[in-house]
């Protein structure tokens, strides 16, 4: 049986997508972030020594194995149980594979970061500090959103819209693990008013996530998500 260690409002929503299109039976364990500084609880901590969420566990083959990262749990998931799937499985060394391989570290690797520097910021430019600090703490923000991450974020958006053009899902017409994994990066930016009009192709794209059977049954058994 597999576990999923998943939290409120988290990127371990997309693992219970995953599971869900892969039609696999698992259970969840559920954890919920501080209202106040939206950090996991410390039992996840007992879980793996990081506290983060997604992490899974399965027993499914005789053995304890335990996962983190979600591009980790989806590779693992795609190798272990995706061959029947209707999910692709790329052949290995050709250029589907790439791709499939470049889209699911890009979530993580490039797109996450700016993003969770865009939200530390403007938490920075509404955080509670003495009156003589605000504007200095409000001008630094400032200048590091405009500068730096702003910047970056349209970048990179600019290039997910021109990937997608002409295009159903990342790979083509076939949903892949790492469209799963890019859902949650472009469903926050979408939450986040950063996909405007001049994005149509992100827009589509995560409104045809929406539309997905499985991830709609993954969102009744998640319970909160801001972001669908
Ligand atoms: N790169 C990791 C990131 C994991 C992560 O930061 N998860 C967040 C939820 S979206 C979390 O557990 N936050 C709670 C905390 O940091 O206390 C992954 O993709 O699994």
């Amino acid at each position: 049986m597999i576990t999923v260690h998943h939290l409120n409002n988290s990127r371990s929503q997309r693992i219970l997508w995953m599971l869900e299109e892969l039609n696999l039976e698992y259970k969840i364990i559920r954890y919920e972030r501080d209202v106040k500084t939206l950090l996991g609880p410390e039992s996840l901590r007992k879980v793996h020594p990081l506290g983060k969420s997604p992490v899974i566990t399965d027993n499914g083959r005789g053995e304890q194995i335990l996962i983190a990262e979600s591009g980790a749990i989806i590779e693992y998931l795609m190798q272990t149980y995706g061959k029947k799937s209707s999910l692709i499985t790329p052949e290995t060394g050709t250029q589907e594979e790439r791709d499939y391989s470049y889209w699911l570290h890009f979530s993580e690797g490039s797109l996450m970061s700016p993003l969770l520097l865009r939200l530390i910021f403007d938490r920075v430019k509404k955080a509670r500090v003495p009156f003589f600090v605000k504007p200095i703490a409000k001008a630094v923000a400032d200048k590091v959103l405009s500068e730096f991450v702003n910047p970056n974020i349209k970048c990179l958006l600019d290039f997910i819209e021109t990937s997608l053009e002409g295009k159903k899902w990342f790979l083509g017409d076939q949903l892949s693990g790492a469209d799963i994994q890019m859902s949650f990066p472009l469903e926050t930016s979408f939450a986040r008013g950063l996909i405007d009009d001049h994005y149509p192709c992100i827009q589509s794209y995560v409104e045809r996530i929406h539309q997905q059977p499985a991830y709609k049954t993954a969102l009744k058994k998640g319970g909160k998500y801001d972001y669908a």
